[in-house]
């Protein structure tokens, strides 16, 4: 099973994956939150694509709202109840795309 992580690694977590990105993550509601702005809907909805694969790949699923050019993405691990590895997995993988 697994576990959610304690605050300290959590903070620690979060400061790694925030050296490698020009807007940071945050924690928000207990979940690792991004809201991202693209140049219209189909660039943040050929991202949602790009996720939606990652995702099933990874069996990890994102909660996200869009509304025309933005997307809000939120991790959160419900087996754990709360943020775990697997969020932060996501979340780098995301980085990633180009
Ligand atoms: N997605 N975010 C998130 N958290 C989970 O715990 C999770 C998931 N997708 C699938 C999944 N768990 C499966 O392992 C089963 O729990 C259905």
């Amino acid at each position: 099973m697994i576990e959610k992580l304690s605050q300290q690694a959590l903070d620690s977590a979060l400061q790694e994956l925030n050296e490698t990105v020009d807007k940071a993550w945050q924690l928000k509601e207990g979940k690792l939150h991004k809201e991202i702005k693209f140049a219209d809907f189909v660039a943040a909805f050929g991202f949602m694509s790009q996720v939606a694969l990652l995702a099933e790949k990874a069996d990890h699923h994102p909660e996200w709202f869009n509304v025309y050019n933005k997307v809000a993405i939120s991790l959160t691990t419900h087996d754990a109840g709360g943020i775990s590895t697997r969020d932060f997995a996501l979340a780098a993988a995301i980085e990633k795309l180009g």
